[in-house]
């Protein structure tokens, strides 16, 4: 997508606030908000799926999701937990190179996500190894809980 200048700004600083980024330098910020697409999504709309393949790394700009998960003898997935603004997902698909572990349905009706594609991510991740470091900790610790919380 190409951004106006004004939605630039306003991309720029919310991703600023988002904890995760902070400490990436403006330049990089900057790039990002230049490749970012923005995504909409209405309450009960699959985000991701749990098994199916995925490229894309998400940033709640606005709205809610829930992520789901199938468990061992139980025919419904179960929610884990709520997701939003601010909050990010869908980075273990691509840190693990697996597919995609969870549900993330919408929970709030115009939901807007902010998609950064696999490139993308590996160069705003890859070129910062604290921020590697910190996801591929995270993402080990999701799949410790996956695992305790029997997850299939
Ligand atoms: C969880 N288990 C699994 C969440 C978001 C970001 C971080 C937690 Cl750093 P994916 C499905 C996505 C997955 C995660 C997200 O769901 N997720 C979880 C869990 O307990 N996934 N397996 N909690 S919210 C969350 C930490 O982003 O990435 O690409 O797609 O597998």
């Amino acid at each position: 997508m190409q951004t106006t200048q004004a939605t630039h700004e306003e991309y720029f600083s919310f991703l600023r606030s988002v904890s995760l980024l902070h400490e990436l330098p403006e330049e990089k910020l900057s790039k990002i908000v230049d490749c970012l697409e923005v995504d909409y999504f209405e309450k009960g709309e699959y985000i991701i799926r749990e098994g199916e393949e995925g490229n894309t790394f998400f940033i709640i700009s606005k709205g809610e999701v829930i992520v789901t998960q199938k468990t061992e003898g139980l025919a419904e997935p179960q929610k884990i937990k709520t997701l939003g603004v601010g909050d990010y997902f869908g980075e273990k698909a691509l840190i693990s190179e697996d597919v995609r572990s969870a549900n993330i349905i919408c929970n709030e009706n115009d939901t807007q996500c902010l998609v950064v594609d696999r490139e993308n991510f590996n160069q705003m991740v890859g070129t910062y190894e604290e921020l590697q470091a910190y996801l591929k900790d995270y993402v080990r610790e999701l799949s410790i809980s996956d695992e305790r919380r029997n997850a299939q």
